[in-house]
């Protein structure tokens, strides 16, 4: 593909909606061009309004198609590019991806990446002191989204089945926060299997050199 043709992401390279979204592109094998918006500053400025109304990171473009919201983002280049299939075949597994990417997005990022990471660790890089009372909320909720992903795919070795899924790009770059967590150990000691899942899309992943650590 010519670089004029290539997809944009707009983003930052610390966003882990930004990182799923290039993880994906990856895992097709799609080069992209990366524009660079800061979430807080540039992301709340008209010029990026116009392609993103909510002001959040990612959003991208392909040619006329224009899209934000990073898990329609991924399905699109799952199906829109050639590369191996990122999506199960049958209904039910179909169904289960989306229900990993929803638990994710509606409690697990709140939970494990804000209300863990953020409050523990790069908040009090930042100078801010954790809330206890949103560090006691998510120490609770935490291990209800641990047991919800670990129980959606009983067998396979992946969050939706037997193959790699948009689910588990979805996950990874929010586990490598919530691994630093101080809670991390102990949290995943009670989920053996998401705990082997959480090392292999690590590793897996890895070779997309998006992750400074
Ligand atoms: N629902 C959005 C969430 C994206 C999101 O929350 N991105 C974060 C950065 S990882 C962001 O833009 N935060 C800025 C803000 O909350 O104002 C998606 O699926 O793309």
């Amino acid at each position: 593909m010519r670089a004029a043709d290539l997809p944009t992401v707009y983003g930052a390279s610390y966003s882990v909606y930004a990182q799923a979204l290039r993880l994906t592109l990856w895992a097709k094998g799609v080069g992209y061009n990366l524009v660079e918006v800061d979430a807080w500053t540039e992301g709340k400025q008209p010029a990026y309004l116009a392609r993103h109304p909510f002001g959040r990171i990612p959003a991208f473009q392909h040619g006329d198609v224009r899209l934000y919201e990073t898990a329609p983002t991924c399905r699109y280049v799952d199906e829109a590019f050639e590369g191996p299939a990122l999506q199960p075949s049958a209904p039910s597994g179909r169904a289960s991806m989306g229900q990993a990417i929803s638990i994710m997005d509606n409690y697990a990022y709140r939970t494990l990446v804000w209300g863990l990471y953020v409050e523990q660790v790069e908040g009090p890089r930042c100078g801010r002191r954790p809330d206890p009372v949103r560090l006691d909320a998510s120490r609770r909720e935490a291990p209800v989204c641990l047991a919800a992903l670990e129980a959606i795919s009983p067998e396979g070795e992946w969050l939706s089945g037997d193959t790699l899924s948009l689910a588990d790009l979805h996950a990874a770059p929010m586990f490598r926060l919530f691994a630093e967590a101080p809670e991390y150990d102990e949290l995943m000691s009670s989920h053996p299997r998401l705990l082997k899942w959480s090392d292999r899309i690590k590793t897996a992943t890895q070779p997309a050199g998006l992750f400074d650590r």
